[in-house]
């Protein structure tokens, strides 16, 4: 077993101490911080999610295998924020929506942004609608909306509406995204941007405020 699959194998086991040693080995091996988020991190939550949904591993054992993974993201996180290129200095909100607590996505897309100069408001998890409207009067140029069930999802819809009746369309552009999240439905709630990861979020996010 290569240090990526041990990593993604102890993942899936919740072992967080084990999690954050394999991490700097991959990282001291050379490996890259991106092969390491994806192939090492992301990869043994991906199983996790998979073995859930089957009915094979109950939610304790998700609430350890998260603990795993933010063990090791905590630990790419200095090296991610180092990751920048162009310096943009604007403000995005970024939430999970009300009722969902999920949150190592949206803090993977905050670390990305911040990472290229963006200052990042993070307005946490289960964010009412009034807290992201207030984050965009109060200058967010972007207000970032994450969820990843499909209840939640459409809590993004009440928040972009929201957000239309207390500030014009020019002042704040919205970006939505999280494992429930497509391009179309996106479309269909009249979001200014989705993004399928933390990469791409940050591509997106230049593009709405028109820096590439
Ligand atoms: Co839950 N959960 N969970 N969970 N959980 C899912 C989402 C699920 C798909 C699992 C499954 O059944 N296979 C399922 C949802 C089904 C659905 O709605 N269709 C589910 C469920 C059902 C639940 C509960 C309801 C379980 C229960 O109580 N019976 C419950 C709900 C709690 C709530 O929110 N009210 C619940 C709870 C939990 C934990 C608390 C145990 C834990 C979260 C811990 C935490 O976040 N701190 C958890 C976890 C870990 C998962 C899975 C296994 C992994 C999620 C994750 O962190 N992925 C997940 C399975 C899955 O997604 N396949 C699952 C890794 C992360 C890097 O990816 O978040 O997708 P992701 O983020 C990506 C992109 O989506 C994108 O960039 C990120 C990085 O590339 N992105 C954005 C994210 N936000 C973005 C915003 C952007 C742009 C891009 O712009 C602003």
């Amino acid at each position: 077993m290569n240090t990526l699959e041990a990593i993604a194998e102890n993942l899936k086991k919740g072992q967080a101490h084990k999690v954050r040693e394999l991490t700097q080995v991959a990282l001291d091996e050379g490996i890259s911080v991106g092969d390491v988020l994806d192939k090492g991190l992301t990869s043994g939550m991906m199983v996790v999610g998979n073995l859930f949904k089957e009915n094979e591993i109950f939610l304790p054992e998700v609430m350890l295998a998260a603990k795993a993974m933010d063990a090791g993201v905590k630990l790419l996180e200095p090296i991610l924020l180092k990751a920048s290129g162009h310096k943009v200095k604007v403000k995005i909100a970024l939430g999970t929506v009300a009722g969902d607590v999920h949150d190592i996505g949206k803090n993977l897309v905050g670390v990305l942004l911040r990472g290229v100069g963006f200052e990042v408001i993070d307005l946490g998890v289960n964010t009412p609608t009034e807290k992201f409207v207030d984050a965009a009067l109060k200058g967010a140029q972007i207000v970032g909306m994450s969820a990843l069930l499909t209840t939640t999802m459409q809590n993004m819809k009440t928040v972009i509406d929201a957000l239309q009746k207390a500030i014009s369309k020019e002042q704040v552009k919205t970006m939505v995204g999280g494992a429930a999240v497509t391009q179309q439905y996106a479309d269909s709630i009249g979001a200014d941007g989705y993004a399928p990861d933390a990469g791409s979020a940050v591509d997106k996010a230049k593009e709405l405020l028109g820096l590439t």
